[in-house]
């Protein structure tokens, strides 16, 4: 029997050392459904041995188990395969939806909740939606592998400024991608094969994807200082001394705002500082935009940072996202925008993006471009977008208030004001992951474990509820 056991071992139904390299969550599911693998085949192979005894009575004849034999037939080639962890800010929404609590409360995931706790869809995109389905001239055949022209110049000209001389000379060139996600990677991929410096420096800490992005796209991922958990605020010192000290010609990955998860975002004077060192040593600059519109709710201030490197005639990368600023999350639409020295180099740049784009899933989706496109360039369908946006901006600003208040009015220990000082989606609360288990164990509320809470998943009727946990929270494990 223990041979037989030895024999499937070798076969991988046990891998310790793979596990290792996972969390401990992942090795205690991983451990018992090995446990329970085991189980199953010792079962198994009690029940097998009358049979093959039955029909041999010569041990020598009796066959060892092999993969071709019968004990294997029951079972998986990919019965080795060691559980995975659930995403870092994904899984908060499994683990959410699993839980039957009336009260509980989800701000894990940046997505933006109504003060009813819904998600909403914007006015704005259900007309464009509505003219779309009207026109009976729409077509779905594919679109081109850099995906729908009018929208790839009106995506550029919404992050650059309408009247950016880098589009009027024709030196952007601009790729319809999955999503913001689907932008970076393209662009990652894109640098890996075709620039000279594989290293980008990302900051600390920075959205959890960031470095498994750019690892898969082939470069090697760095980071740089960012935030102070002291002041928590930003470590500008930290950060000129490490891009400072970064190799000529290396990637910086900068969140265009609105910075996730902190909150903190440097200011235009530090960012004009950060643009004179990045361009004395020639390091290339790649752009996040996820929440254009969201930090100060006015798409051109957000935009400042981005436009502020274009402006100098150098070059940069800038990945955008229409997921939150117009709600179309699961549409999956966003741009790369690659700013060049001249139309020459950008359109050869836009050849490869092509040669990067066609194997990894042909051509992009044409539903949600068709929807950001429809919005940007009718004047009236815009200028109600930016009063959405606002409205959406301007009720994450009321949610910080409120919790700020309300952890006042409880005399919660500590200082409170990095709430209302942070700016986006997010609150980096500082509480540390054995109160974000409290929290969730003893309140329902779910958020990532490094305290990041989503205040657009917030709304009046909540607040008393948070305020509650975190004050429990704070007062239980100081
Ligand atoms: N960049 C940043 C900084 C970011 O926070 C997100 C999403 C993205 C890019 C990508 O979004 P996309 O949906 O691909 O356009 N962040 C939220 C959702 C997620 O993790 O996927 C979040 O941090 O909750």
């Amino acid at each position: 029997m223990r041979q037989q056991f030895t024999s499937l071992e070798a076969h991988g139904f046990e891998s310790p050392t793979t596990q290792s390299a996972f969390s401990s969550s992942s090795i205690s599911s991983s451990s018992s459904a090995s446990d329970r693998r085991l189980k199953a085949l010792a079962r198994h192979l009690v029940d097998a041995s009358p049979v093959m005894d039955s029909h041999s009575q010569n041990p020598n004849d009796t066959v060892s188990p092999s993969p071709t034999s019968s004990a294997f037939h029951a079972d998986s080639v990919f019965a080795h395969i060691v559980r995975a962890p659930e995403d870092p800010i994904l899984g908060v929404t499994v683990a959410y939806n699993k839980d039957p609590s009336p009260v509980k409360l989800n701000l894990g995931v940046g997505a933006y909740r109504t003060e009813e706790g819904k998600p909403l869809v914007l006015n704005v995109v259900r007309q464009a939606e509505q003219q779309l389905v009207n026109d009976r001239s729409r077509v779905k055949e594919y679109l081109p592998i850099v995906g729908l022209a009018e929208y790839n110049k009106l995506s550029a000209k919404l992050i650059l400024g309408a009247d950016s001389p880098a589009i009027q000379e024709n030196r952007v060139t601009t790729v319809q991608c999955l999503s913001g996600t689907g932008s970076l990677r393209v662009g990652g991929e894109f640098l890996a094969r075709h620039y000279h410096q594989l290293t980008i420096y990302i900051p600390l800490p920075t959205w959890g994807n960031h470095p498994k992005i750019f690892t898969l796209a082939g470069l090697s991922v760095k980071t740089y200082r960012y935030y102070d958990p002291a002041t928590r605020g930003l470590d500008f010192q930290g950060l000129l001394e490490d891009l400072g000290s970064a190799p000529s010609g290396a990637i910086v990955l900068l969140h265009a705002c609105a910075h996730n998860p902190t909150g903190v975002d440097p200011t235009i004077q530090q960012w004009e500082q950060i643009r004179q060192l990045m361009r004395s040593k020639a390091l290339l600059p790649f752009f996040d935009s996820a929440y254009q519109g969201f930090a100060s709710g006015s798409l051109d201030a957000d935009a400042q940072p981005v436009r502020m490197f274009v402006a100098d005639g150098g070059e940069c990368l800038v990945a955008q996202s229409y997921a939150k600023n117009m709600g179309l999350y699961g549409e999956r639409v966003g741009a790369l925008s690659i700013v060049c020295k001249s139309a020459d180099v950008a359109s050869r740049v836009e050849s490869q993006l092509k040669l990067v784009i066609r194997p990894m899933y042909s051509s992009p989706p044409i539903h949600g471009a068709s929807i950001v496109a429809t919005i940007l360039k009718d004047r009236n369908l815009y200028t109600e977008w930016t009063i959405e946006l606002k409205a959406m901006a301007d009720r994450i600003i009321s949610m910080r208030q409120q919790l700020f208040d309300a952890l006042r009015a409880r005399g919660t220990p500590g200082d409170w004001s990095h709430i209302i000082k942070q700016i986006g989606m997010f609150t980096f609360t500082g509480l540390n992951s054995e109160q974000v288990v409290f929290m969730t164990r003893e309140y329902h509320i779910y958020m990532t474990s490094d305290g990041r809470i989503s205040m657009a998943g917030l709304s009046s009727r909540t607040v008393p509820h948070l305020a509650d946990a975190i004050h429990a929270a704070v007062t239980s494990f100081a």
